[in-house]
């Protein structure tokens, strides 16, 4: 049985993962924290503390109080928010991701964080980009996700802290929003379909990204964190997809479920600039050798549940 911390645990990913490790593992063994508080199921579903990743003597103070075992890094400013702050996201982003192995460091904690397809580039290889590759991106997110990848490795290889990873793709889900993410579009395009019926995209057609339903990243957290470690030869941080589509592609499968939705563009030059950085499409052979990945959710599938499920919702 694990006793786990979570940081960011009110965010997109956070809200669910809670939720998901409780049913899992015990509600009173997984530590929800976060900057802020509020009344949502991840904070009075169990014990919650509140957290503020820059000051380790807080993080390790809280993860001392209960015995944690396990710790997961989420508490991280996405690409678009990086981009117009980037000296506040090194410092956030970094700061953060130091703090939290430095708190599993001193718990001798297994360790979990996110890295992104924005740890990829300009010049990585754009289509099935390969697990190891060119990895030189333009934007402060990517500087800091590679940078974070490396570190972890070294906090395993230097400290023997057993680190683990995935590079996520846009992660679509209709409990929690994201904020300030390039792929952003693909989750708020659902819930304007359901609502007003069109979308106005600031992603333009053409520009094709992996994407995930989030009951997919979910099962690929838990199952990479269970993983037998002899069999890890990646482990900061494996590629993980589902699909690949550009706006047209969803825009298309949304008509199907809500005759007469209407797409417009008014493309937002910096996500389109940090979009069109990043790959087409990833190849997640590493992730499926050596831990067993799969995604249940193609385009058509998540569609049809993200639809359902904020007609009822909104
Ligand atoms: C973002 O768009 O910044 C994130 C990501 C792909 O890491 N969703």
């Amino acid at each position: 049985m694990k006793r786990i911390l979570i940081t960011g645990a009110l965010g997109q990913i956070g809200s669910e993962l809670t939720m998901k490790l409780r049913e899992t593992y015990g509600s009173d063994n997984v530590i929800a924290t976060d900057i802020k508080m509020n009344d949502s199921d991840a904070v009075i579903s169990g014990p919650f503390e509140i957290v503020n990743v820059t000051d380790v003597k807080n993080m390790v103070d809280v993860a001392k109080k209960y015995k944690v075992d396990t710790v997961m890094h989420l508490a991280a400013l996405l690409s678009a928010t990086a981009e117009a702050k980037p000296v506040f996201a090194w410092n956030l982003n970094m700061g953060g991701l130091m703090n939290a192995l430095e708190t599993a460091r001193e718990l001798n904690a297994q360790f979990f964080t996110p890295s992104s397809i924005g740890a990829f580039g300009p010049s990585t290889p754009k289509d099935n980009t390969p697990q190891d590759t060119i990895m030189r991106p333009s934007t402060m997110y990517g500087v800091n996700k590679v940078a974070g990848e490396l570190l972890s490795d070294y906090y395993f290889q230097k400290f023997g802290v057993d680190t683990r990873g995935l590079r996520f793709p846009g992660l679509i889900s209709n409990v929690a929003l994201p904020g300030g993410g390039t792929t952003d579009y693909a989750v708020e395009i659902y819930y304007e379909a359901v609502k007003n019926g069109k979308y106005t995209s600031y992603i333009d057609k053409g520009t094709y990204m992996d994407m995930m339903y989030m009951p997919d990243a979910l099962n690929a957290i838990v199952d990479l964190m269970e993983a037998d470690p002899a069999k890890l030869i990646h482990r900061n941080a494996f590629n993980v997809t589902a699909m690949s589509f550009d706006p047209e592609e969803i825009a298309a499968e949304i008509a199907k479920q809500i005759p007469g939705f209407n797409m417009s563009y008014d493309v937002d030059p910096v996500r389109q600039q940090i979009a069109d950085s990043w790959p087409n499409s990833i190849d997640a052979t590493a992730a499926k050798e050596e831990w067993g990945f799969k995604a249940e959710y193609d385009l058509a599938k998540m569609t049809k549940d993200m639809i359902e499920k904020l007609q009822h919702k909104l």
